[in-house]
């Protein structure tokens, strides 16, 4: 069985960027949904494992599999790296890793941002760690990620963001690049950081 992380937070400590409410519905209802749809076609395919790369090898095989296997582990990891804003500190170490990849942290953020915001439709923007320790930006449709068998992309992911309507509509409406904006008010990047050196 494949599980939903436990948030170290509480639902409102994202507040104002991202309110209690919209976690309650993406955590409790969408992200609830994803894994329990996951467990239920990993069961039918007899796949027993909960190593994401052995599920992810699969996805090729079967759609729901892709789209609900994709949303548990997705939703993991970005729940994981958010924290409250007033923890939300980035290293002087990490900011200049960013700086060294896109020439200022500023021009990381509007990259990142770019790529959230031109992710047409559903979808997820990613930081992803290369081989030589470089940092490539880019983004996902609908609930895919860089593990699986159906995508050609080597980096290994450190930090995403949801850019599903779910995910901002009830705060937000169509004002995805303000969601966007305040995302980083909210990155625990302790977290991102930690995936990095790992
Ligand atoms: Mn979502």
């Amino acid at each position: 069985m494949v599980k939903q992380i436990k948030l170290n937070y509480a639902l409102r400590d994202l507040e104002p960027y991202i309110d209690k409410e919209t976690m309650n519905i993406h955590y409790n209802k969408h992200h609830a949904a994803y894994t329990k749809n996951a467990n239920s076609i990993l069961a039918k395919m007899g796949i027993k494992s909960e190593d994401p790369k052995v599920i992810f090898r699969n996805v090729s095989k079967n759609a729901g599999l892709r789209n609900n296997s994709g949303g548990w582990w997705n939703h993991n990891f970005f729940f994981e790296a958010l924290c409250n804003p007033r923890k939300s500190k980035i290293s002087a170490g990490f900011k200049a890793l960013l700086s060294k990849n896109f020439g200022s942290y500023d021009k990381f953020v509007e990259e990142f941002s770019n790529a959230a915001a031109t992710q047409f439709g559903s979808g997820w923007a990613w930081l992803g760690k290369k081989k030589d320790g470089s940092l490539e930006i880019y983004s996902t449709a609908n609930q895919d990620n860089c593990f699986m068998d159906v995508n050609k992309i080597s980096s290994i992911p450190i930090l995403c963001l949801d850019v599903w309507e779910h995910a901002y509509y009830l705060q937000y409406q169509n004002r995805r690049p303000e969601y966007v904006k305040n995302f980083y008010n909210v990155i625990d990047w302790s977290v991102v950081e930690d995936r990095y050196n790992a």
